[in-house]
C-alpha cells in the first residue's frame, strides 16, 4: 500500500504502544502561545437560528460549514515548504435542521477582497463543505483544554468549475475530514503536513483536510497572528498544542508531529466506520393513572422514534472573477433503521428509573414507581439511542399520591369520608381528591365497600385504612 520503505526509515523511535502514543506524541509538539487566543473580539461565530430547530421531528440537526482554502498555501512551513489546503477563512458556518428525505440547498459567495485576499486565484483555490452533527461530545487538546466536538458526517471539497460529493465507501460510512492545527513556527509541523499529503495523494483513504495555520510568519506570534484561522482554532478547538489533528470535528484527536502514516491513516479508518447518528425523538406523554397510594406500584407508559440520518453532501464551486468564489451546496437527508431505545424515567419524588430496555424503535415501553410519600409528583421521561445520543425530557404528566380513606382531603379519616364516598357512589357527589384517596380497602376500586372499610376502622376497631 506504501512505499514501505519510505516510511520505515522516518518510523523508527516511535512507540509503538497504543496506551504511549500520545505521549509520545506530545513531545513532537509545541505549546502554544496563550497569546493566541483572543477571546475579546471573536471574528467568527456560530450563527444558531433557533428558528430552523425543530428536534421533536424526524431530521438531522446539525451544522453546515464552507472553509475556502488554497491547495498551495501562500505560507510555508518551517522548512520552507508550502502547507497544502491552507484556510483562508470560513465563507459560512450555519446550524441547519433538514427533515428527512428533504433536501436543504445553500449557495455562498465569498469575496477574498474583504478579508485581506484580494490576490486569490482560480486556478489555486478550494471550498471545502462539511455537515456536522449537532450532538456535543467533550473533547480534549491538551491538558485542561477541552472543547464540544461535533463531529463531521459529511465532507466534500471542490475548486471552481468543480463538482464533489460526499462518498460512502466499503469501511466507510461517509468522508472523514481532518482539520490541522498548525504554524509557520512549529518544528514538528512539516512531518505531519507530509503524512497528510501524502495520504491524501495516494487516494487510499476516504477523506478531505485543511490545515489552519494560526500564524502567517516563521516569529513568535501574535505579531503574525492569521485572525481568521487564530480565532476559529481558539474557539472551536481550544487549540493548545501544534500540531494537532482533529479527524471529523474531534472525533478522534492526534497531537504532535509524526511521520509514521499509520498514526494518521488508523484514525482515518477508525472515524470512517463510525456511525452517523440521530438521537431518538422526544418520547411521548406518558400514560399512566393521575392518583394513587402510597407503598402500591404504579406503571407508566411512553415511546419514541430512533431513525439514524444518511447524508448526501453535493457540492459544485465557481469562480465569479474579483477574487470571489461561489459555492452551491446540497444536503439530501435520508434515514436507515434505527437503534435500539432505552428509557429512564422521573418520578418526580427525586427518584429516577435507571435506564431500561432495551426496546424496539416506536414500542411501547413500560416504567413503574412505588411512591412512599403522598403529595403531587410529576413525571417525565426521556430515551437514549445504541450510540447514547439522548432525548431531553418528556412533557410532565402529575401523579397525585393520596392518603387511602381520606376521601374529603381533610388530613384525617373519619366518619365524614364514609359520607363522602356514600354520597360520591349513590349520588354523584365530588370525587375523592385524589381519586384514590377514596380507595380505603386498597381494592384499586372506589365503591360502597370503602365506606364500609371505613365505618369498621372508625367504629369497629376494623383495619386502618392504609393497607
Ligand atoms: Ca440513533
Ligand atoms: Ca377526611
Ligand atoms: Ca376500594
Amino acid at each position: 500500500m506504501y512505499p514501505a520503505s519510505r516510511w520505515v526509515l522516518l518510523a523508527a523511535g516511535l512507540l509503538v504502544l497504543a496506551g504511549a502514543m500520545l505521549a509520545s506524541q506530545i513531545e513532537n509538539a509545541s505549546r502554544e502561545n496563550p497569546a493566541r487566543i483572543d477571546q475579546s473580539s471573536p471574528t467568527i461565530g456560530k450563527t444558531i437560528d433557533a428558528g430552523n430547530r425543530n428536534p421533536a421531528s424526524g431530521g438531522y440537526d446539525g451544522y453546515v460549514r464552507l472553509y475556502v482554502v488554497e491547495p498551495i498555501s501562500r505560507w510555508k512551513d518551517l522548512t520552507n515548504r508550502p502547507f497544502h489546503y491552507g484556510f483562508l477563512g470560513l465563507a459560512l458556518d450555519t446550524a441547519v435542521f433538514v427533515q428527512y428525505l428533504d433536501t436543504l440547498r445553500i449557495s455562498k459567495t465569498w469575496n477574498g477582497n474583504l478579508y485581506g485576499f484580494g490576490n486569490i486565484t482560480e486556478g489555486n483555490i478550494e471550498v471545502e463543505a462539511v455537515v456536522a452533527n449537532a450532538e456535543g461530545h467533550l473533547g480534549t487538546s491538551g491538558p485542561g483544554a477541552v472543547f464540544t466536538a461535533h463531529y463531521v458526517d459529511a465532507a466534500a471539497g471542490a475548486g471552481p468549475g468543480e463538482t464533489d460529493s460526499s462518498v460512502v465507501k466499503p469501511g466507510y460510512t461517509h468522508t472523514v475530514f481532518i482539520e490541522d492545527g498548525s504554524t509557520t513556527w512549529c518544528p514538528n509541523c512539516p512531518s505531519i503536513n507530509t503524512v497528510l499529503h501524502n495520504l491524501h495523494q495516494s487516494g487510499l483513504y476516504n477523506f478531505h483536510y485543511i490545515e489552519v495555520i494560526t500564524d502567517t510568519c516563521i516569529n513568535q506570534p501574535p505579531v503574525c497572528r492569521n485572525m481568521y484561522a487564530d480565532d476559529y482554532m481558539g474557539e472551536y478547538y481550544n487549540l493548545y498544542y501544534v500540531p494537532t489533528c482533529y479527524i471529523d470535528g474531534g472525533y478522534e484527536v492526534v497531537i504532535g508531529g509524526t511521520s509514521d502514516p499509520s498514526d494518521i491513516y488508523q484514525p482515518i479508518i477508525n472515524s470512517g466506520a463510525r456511525s452517523v447518528n440521530g438521537p431518538p425523538e422526544l418520547p411521548t406523554v406518558p400514560v399512566g393513572p393521575s392518583s394513587g397510594l402510597p407503598k402500591k406500584s404504579y406503571s407508566f407508559t411512553t415511546s419514541a422514534i430512533d431513525q439514524d440520518p444518511e447524508i448526501k453532501l453535493n457540492l459544485s464551486t465557481s469562480w465569479l472573477g474579483n477574487a470571489t468564489v461561489k459555492a452551491d451546496i446540497e444536503v439530501i437527508v435520508g434515514y436507515q433503521p434505527s437503534d435500539q431505545i432505552r428509557y429512564m424515567w422521573d418520578w418526580g419524588d427525586g427518584q429516577t428509573s435507571g435506564w431500561l430496555g432495551p426496546f424496539s424503535s416506536g414500542a411501547v415501553a413500560a416504567g413503574s414507581h412505588t411512591w412512599s410519600q403522598i403529595g403531587n409528583f410529576d413525571i417525565k421521561v426521556k430515551a437514549k439511542d445504541d450510540h447514547n445520543a439522548e432525548t431531553s425530557w418528556s412533557p410532565v404528566i402529575s401523579m397525585a399520591i393520596g392518603t387511602p380513606g381520606d376521601a374529603n382531603n381533610d388530613a384525617a379519616v373519619n366518619v365524614g369520608d364514609a359520607v363522602y364516598i356514600i354520597n360520591y357512589v349513590f349520588k354523584s357527589g365530588p370525587s375523592p381528591q385524589p381519586q384514590a384517596s377514596g380507595d380505603a380497602n386498597c381494592d384499586m376500586a372506589v365503591n360502597v365497600g370503602d365506606a364500609v372499610a371505613i365505618i369498621n376502622y372508625v367504629f369497629k376497631g376494623g383495619k386502618n385504612p392504609g393497607c
